[in-house]
């Protein structure tokens, strides 16, 4: 008799926690950020472009992780892949993949996050780049791939837009070569060329990889005084999900 009643409250004790488990799943997925990432090649103006919306105080933007890059315990990973990348890529590459994830899972109140790069362009941009080169080895290449696949099988990494901003290897080397940052001075020509290639078939003709949303492409050779209009062209995205109406 006892032993029934045991038995009975155990039960309802199992339901009234799946209950309590499916309530609080449903509500984080109702509560999760309409998530942006923005791409585009080195130098197209993503930090640009994320600044203009830090006006919008429900927007949670986060810029790529670059100062972790360079002072990592001290170390300078993104210094150490430029000047020796057979040696660092694998280091750095590694480290930029868990600095994404984090951003990806990081928890947010704000209804939008707006986040430069992402753990796809890492991957399908800039480890595929490294690994046509060989400077990373197969076996290297592989491990990464292994991390990336599990994480995006495994971890909560959604997103929900992508805005592409497309611009002309020639442009975007000008601008590398102006801004003159220390560790990308020897990047040459080639290697933004290349990339461009690589961000084009990903996100323009989507004939290589795979692509985790739609994609929004924004001309990004403008010059900077013209290209907050272009930028604009974004905002009605946000707008029509109707959760900035309060800003
Ligand atoms: P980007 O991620 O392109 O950022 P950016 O600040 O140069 O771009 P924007 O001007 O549009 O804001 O590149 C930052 C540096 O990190 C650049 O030297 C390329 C390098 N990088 C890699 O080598 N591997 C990677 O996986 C990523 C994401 C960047
Ligand atoms: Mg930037």
């Amino acid at each position: 008799m006892i032993r029934r009643a045991i038995n009975n409250l155990l039960l309802r004790g199992k339901y009234i926690v799946n209950m309590a488990n499916n309530l609080i799943c449903a509500e984080s997925k109702k509560s999760r950020p309409f998530t942006v990432i923005v791409e585009g090649n080195i130098g197209c103006g993503k930090t640009t472009f994320l600044n203009y919306f830090k006006k919008h105080k429900n927007i949670c933007v986060l810029s790529e992780p670059i100062d972790l890059w360079r002072d990592c315990k001290g170390h300078n990973l993104l210094g150490h892949m430029y000047s020796d990348p057979k040696k660092w890529s694998f280091t750095f590459q590694s480290y930029v993949q868990l600095t994404m994830l984090n951003h990806h899972v990081l928890p947010t109140p704000c209804p939008v996050k707006l986040m430069e790069r992402s753990i796809y362009s890492a991957r399908y941009c800039f480890v595929e780049k490294m690994k046509r080169d060989e400077l990373l080895s197969k076996p290297s290449a592989a491990v990464i791939d292994e991390w990336f696949q599990w994480l995006t099988k495994n971890t909560p990494i959604n997103v929900d837009l992508i805005v592409y901003l497309r611009s002309s290897p020639e442009v975007v080397y000008r601008r590398m070569m102006e801004r003159n940052r220390s560790e990308e001075k020897s990047v040459p020509f080639e290697y933004l060329e290349s990339l461009h290639q690589l961000h084009e078939e990903w996100l323009y003709y989507k004939t290589l990889h795979h692509c985790p949303a739609r994609v929004l492409t924004l001309d990004a050779n403008l010059d900077l005084e013209s290209i907050e209009e272009e930028y604009g062209k974004f905002e009605p995205h946000i707008w029509n999900l109707g959760i900035l109406n309060s800003n």
